[in-house]
């Protein structure tokens, strides 16, 4: 479709899917992430078997003064960026108040809140300047419900949930389009990030039952973004259909 999009995490999980599916249709991509060897494999990849073209700009979103400066600094042709999609972000650790880390809560804050407010303000400029433009933003079912020992990172995803809120409301005169899209349980590197490397844990979290894949999400992601021009899908929460909520999850 000849537009340029923005993904933030594109290394891995929902973020790759996402390139990929817009990279199908004839989208260009910004892709970010902090490892860049897998960014550039991916950017192979992609300007290969779909003939677009992909920039690779690998930054940590957390780094505040990386982040501006890159974008400022992104070539003309590159800032007139369609679609944003603030994907970057992670659990660490599922522990009670009084034994969870406190560098975790601070990695969680910072990227997932932090981070994507980092990223946006920089690129709302160039949405603004032509009066168009979508947000997306990748929150979680754990911005719609608590669930025990959630609590910083449910938090975080509480925070995108009213971020996305009053980017939509504070953009409107601006046409620029905020979608929130809450994912369930899909099967990424996210657990094996929680759990630090602990293999069962992060497989505990899917069996029993079919979860989301990353290909799921990123559909969804697309169809959101190819509704015409008076359409906003405002907030979306996509499930396995095993899962009815944060919490509840039927498994075999
Ligand atoms: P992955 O771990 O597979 O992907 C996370 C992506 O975020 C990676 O590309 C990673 O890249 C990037 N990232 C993490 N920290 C930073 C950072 N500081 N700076 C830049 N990039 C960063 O997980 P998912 O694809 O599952 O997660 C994507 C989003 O979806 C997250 O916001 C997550 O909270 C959310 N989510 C996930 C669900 C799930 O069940 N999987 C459900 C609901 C929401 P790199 O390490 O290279 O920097
Ligand atoms: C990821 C889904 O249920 O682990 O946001 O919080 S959950």
């Amino acid at each position: 479709m000849n537009r340029i999009v923005f993904v933030t995490g594109a290394s891995s999980g929902f973020g790759k899917a996402i390139a990929e599916k817009f990279a199908a249709i004839g989208d260009h991509l910004i892709i970010t992430a902090r490892r860049g060897d897998a960014l550039q494999s991916l950017k192979k990849d992609l300007e290969t078997r779909f003939g677009i073209k992909v920039l690779s700009l690998e930054f940590d979103v957390r780094d505040k003064e990386v982040v501006f400066k890159t974008i400022e600094n992104l070539p003309d042709e590159w800032k007139e960026i369609d679609i944003l999609i603030n994907n970057a972000g992670l659990a660490l650790g599922r522990d009670s108040f009084d034994s969870a880390s406190l560098d975790d809560w601070e990695t969680m804050i910072d990227t997932n809140v932090k981070g994507l407010l980092y990223v946006s303000k920089a690129i709302m400029p160039f949405f603004v300047r032509r009066n168009k433009g979508h947000i997306i933003n990748m929150g979680s079912v754990a911005a719609k419900e608590v669930y025990d020992k959630g609590n910083v990172y449910c938090a975080t995803k509480n925070a995108v949930e009213s971020i996305s809120h009053s980017m939509r409301i504070e953009l409107l005169p601006h046409h620029i389009k905020v979608t929130a899209i809450h994912p369930g349980a899909a099967v990424t590197e996210f657990s094996m990030i929680r759990f630090k490397g602990d293999q069962e844990k992060a497989d505990a979290v899917y069996t029993g039952f079919k979860p989301l894949s990353a290909e799921d999400v990123a559909d969804t992601v697309l169809y959101c973004c190819n509704l015409p021009e008076h359409v906003c899908i405002n907030d979306l929460v996509i499930t396995p259909t095993a899962q009815a909520d944060a919490i509840y999850i039927h498994r075999e």
